[in-house]
């Protein structure tokens, strides 16, 4: 409400239905209400500091996830300014705080965070505020005020005298609102890497208050991205020692780009726009592969490694095993595509395809023996692939990979609209007979795949598509992999994995889940993919029954029994022990499941997980295990 009702105007109410809306339809403006929209929060008052810092005004932000449930951010930028704004007739601070994307305004026109799903503005995250606390130090003064679920319950005070200027955000998330009001360190931890990746020299601290000894990481990076790629490549082989690194401006922006290539099989190619991963890539991805693909051709045929008769590599072919950070700051970003991460400024191309070219064939000339590895590697990739394309047309020849042959032990659903539809890649054939048993056969499909199948992060395609179980796989999916991988032949809409709970069940679910993410990445990104969750343990009073997924659910079922009732608890070691009835009604019985959507947000992470877990070195696997040695929910002994 306005302070003074003199003032009240049809721009208050405006203003009131603005905050109500997020309010009504939070999804609307931060994805979710889930633990993903409750970290959005964070993300979007800390990338307002980053805007400071992208306009030159601030070198450091702090971030602490407080012990009574708040998060507060600060920075040492000019501070949000706080003297009036005529046409609201309030401060800037409190237009800033209460108008829907009203936070650049009064920035000038610097490099802003701006569309994708962030850059909301900090009025979302005060609407979705129990409490939100703002601390402004400026002109010699430190200003305070207070707001609750959007609206302000004092007004902006100087509250003493400080030589210093800056801006701390304090905010209590409204549990009305989200599902969840617990941080995860490691989400926050590898967004704020990411962060200071892509803002050289910034320096960003995070720090949790909620145990009793607080964790502190302080993330700042001299080297950029360029220490962006040093870090992603860490834990593999390299082909060359020094990483390409360029960095040009323009009248169009800036761009940046880090890059170099490992022994892996894999391509890790992030593009950023503004500090947004476009993760749909867009103009300045284009601009890099196409200048990549035409200057290590020039290279290979002017030095003579591709003779006349030779066919160019293609860009994949160049890509593989390639770690790259392409980051272009620009004035007016324009995103489009679905989830709106995909950079759309025709400008941008030609802009970073010039750069590319001109210090990538620079690079080349100066380093002949990286040069040879880069190329070298390169060709050998081509072999593989027409090996590859050769052993794929073979199999199909044979009607493996064709969808009109489906694989023999994929007990199919009569529906035939994907959309409607799921299969089931379960473990081992006793367990697969059960749930073939178990199914609503219109809608459900089941695989059984036998035992651990290929670790594909260790292999490469070809041996991947040689292998039975991944063949088994490809076919039912209808998809294809790889180049081929399309969408949109996509048989079934929900592929769920259902593993044993115990040790060789999360490795087995780790293998699949690594081939999609090598080979059917798409899959992931467009939702397709779960995770089934069968329970742990069967409680069982006379002749009821109940079923507990975790522990503290086996402790609130233990606690609601009498003293003197009689009961006896069965532990799932494997699905096997389920009959097809406990079997339907625990974990495919849509009405009563609990499905794990498995989702690829933090490209970051999911990189570094996948490379930690499935690659060649013994002792990543080991720290990461210990690492999350607390979050495992069980072990088997
Ligand atoms: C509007 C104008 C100016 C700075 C800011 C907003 C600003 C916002 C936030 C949010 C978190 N930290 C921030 N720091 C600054 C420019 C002020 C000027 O021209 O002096």
């Amino acid at each position: 409400m306005a302070t003074n009702p003199s003032s009240y105007s049809g721009k208050d109410i405006q203003v009131l239905e603005g905050l109500e809306a997020v309010r009504k339809r939070p999804s609307m403006y931060i994805g979710s209400t889930g633990p993903k929209g409750l970290h959005h929060l964070v993300y979007e008052v800390v990338d307002n500091s980053v805007d400071e810092a992208l306009a030159g005004y601030c070198t450091a932000i702090d971030i602490v996830i407080r012990a009574d449930g708040a998060i507060s951010v600060t920075d040492n930028g000019r501070g949000i300014p706080v003297d009036n704004v005529p046409k609201y007739r309030k401060t800037a601070v409190e237009v800033v705080l209460t108008i829907l994307h009203a936070g650049g305004k009064f920035g000038g026109d610097g490099y802003k965070v701006s569309g994708g799903l962030h850059g909301v503005g900090v009025s979302v995250v005060n609407a979705l505020s129990q409490t939100l606390e703002i601390e402004v130090k400026r002109d010699g003064k430190i200003w305070q005020q207070s707001y609750e679920r959007g609206k302000p319950t004092s007004t902006l005070k100087a509250a003493g005298t400080t030589k210093t200027t800056g801006t701390k955000v304090t905010f209590w998330a409204d549990p009305e609102i989200f599902e969840t009001t617990t941080y995860m360190w490691d989400t926050l931890a590898s967004r704020m890497r990411e962060t200071a990746f892509l803002n050289k020299n910034l320096k960003i601290v995070l720090t949790d208050e909620r145990e009793l000894e607080p964790r502190r990481e302080e993330f700042r990076y001299a080297g950029g991205i360029l220490d962006f790629v040093k870090y992603l490549n860490d834990k593999k082989e390299s082909v060359h020692a020094k990483i390409v690194y360029l960095e040009q401006e323009g009248p169009e922006g800036s761009v940046e780009v880090a890059m170099q290539w490992n022994t892996s099989y894999s391509e890790a190619v992030l593009a950023f726009a503004n500090n947004i991963n476009t993760h749909e890539g867009g103009t300045h991805l284009e601009g890099f592969k196409n200048a990549l693909t035409r200057t290590v051709n020039d290279y290979a045929r002017r030095q003579g490694i591709l003779k006349e008769k030779d066919d160019n590599l293609t860009g994949e072919d160049i890509r593989e095993g390639l770690t790259a950070v392409i980051s272009v700051k620009l004035r007016e970003p324009q995103f489009e595509g679905q989830t709106k991460t995909k950079l759309g400024n025709t400008e941008m191309r030609s802009f970073v395809q010039t750069a590319v070219t001109q210090s990538l064939a620079e690079y080349l000339e100066e380093h002949p023996k990286p040069a040879r590895a880069i190329i070298t590697k390169a060709t050998q990739a081509s072999k593989a692939r027409a090996a590859a394309r050769k052993a794929r047309e073979l199999t199909r020849r044979k009607g493996l990979l064709e969808s009109s042959t489906l694989p023999g032990k994929l007990a199919d659903c009569s529906i035939k609209e994907a959309a409607l539809t799921e299969i089931y890649l379960v473990e081992g054939d006793s367990a697969g007979g059960s749930a073939k048993q178990a199914r609503d056969r219109s809608f459900q499909a089941i695989l059984p795949l036998r035992g651990k199948i290929l670790n594909v992060e260790k292999a490469g395609i070809n041996r991947a598509l040689g292998s039975e179980e991944i063949q088994a796989m490809i076919t039912a999916l209808g998809t294809s992999v790889a180049e081929e991988f399309d969408l949109s032949h996509a048989r079934y809409h929900r592929v769920i994995i259902m593993t044993d709970a115990d040790v060789d069940g999360s490795h087995i679910r780790c293998l699949i889940l690594t081939f999609f993410y090598r080979y059917m990445r798409e899959m992931i990104e467009a939702g397709y993919i779960y995770i089934a969750q069968p329970p742990l343990y069967k409680i069982s009073v006379g002749k009821k029954h109940e079923y507990a997924y975790n522990d503290k659910q086996l402790q609130q079922a233990l606690g609601k029994l009498s003293e003197t009732q009689k009961f006896s608890l069965q532990r799932y070691k494997g699905l096997g022990e389920m009959n097809p009835e406990q079997l339907w009604e625990t974990t495919m019985d849509p009405e009563r499941r609990t499905l794990l959507q498995v989702t690829l947000d933090d490209a970051l992470g999911a990189e570094e997980a996948f490379v930690d877990l499935m690659g060649d070195q013994v002792e990543p696997r080991r720290e990461f295990i210990q690492r999350h040695a607390k979050s495992v929910r069980f072990l088997d002994i």
